[in-house]
């Protein structure tokens, strides 16, 4: 197992467009692995591929708060949503900045498990926030793109201001 590197934004992979996983083999099954680590690490609820600089559809997540509940969803595509809800929202990737964003409250997901087997499964609450908020980053999209440019802009610019005093002590 390994804790990997995660990116942060403004850093330009994390715009990049994840690819489909072609197949679940022993290579995606310790990506997960180390996803699940460095996810629980941080703490994080969730953790798309995208953050630690890998390209593939790919996502975990846990909201239960004690490590009992991890989902592994590969290739995730939502085949249905209904309801609205707005919640906080904090990412790794944009350390310390929390902004309400409004989610499906409630989704339907097909995806590969970690056995590529294809299953569906339901979510609702910070559960199916935080499945959309990992299949956004799949797709290059960070939280921060619902605020207003100028919210964005302030927190790209303290976040860049914090990266270059921690290169100055470093
Ligand atoms: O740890 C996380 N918390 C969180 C809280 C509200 C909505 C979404 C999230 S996901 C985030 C981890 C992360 O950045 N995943 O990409
Ligand atoms: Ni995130």
């Amino acid at each position: 197992m390994a804790k990997l590197k995660i990116l942060e934004f403004p850093d330009p992979r994390l715009r990049t467009r994840a690819t489909p996983v072609a197949e679940v083999d022993a290579r995606i099954r310790t990506l997960i692995d180390d996803l699940f680590e460095t996810m629980y690490a941080a703490p994080g609820i969730g953790l798309a591929a995208t953050q630690v600089d890998v390209h593939e559809r790919l996502l975990v997540a846990d909201v239960s708060g004690d490590q009992t509940e991890p989902h592994a969803l590969i290739n995730p595509v939502i085949v249905e949503k209904d309801g609205v809800t707005v919640t906080d929202e904090g990412c790794l990737s944009v350390p310390g900045y929390f902004e309400p964003v409004e989610r499906a409250g409630h989704i339907r997901v097909r995806h590969l498990n970690r056995d590529g087997e294809e299953v569906e499964m339901e979510a609702e609450g910070l559960l199916a926030v935080c499945i959309q908020h990992e299949m956004d980053h799949l797709d290059g999209k960070l939280f921060v793109d619902y605020l207003s440019e100028a919210k964005r802009g302030r927190i790209r610019k303290r976040l860049e201001k914090e990266r270059r005093q921690q290169a100055q002590v470093a």
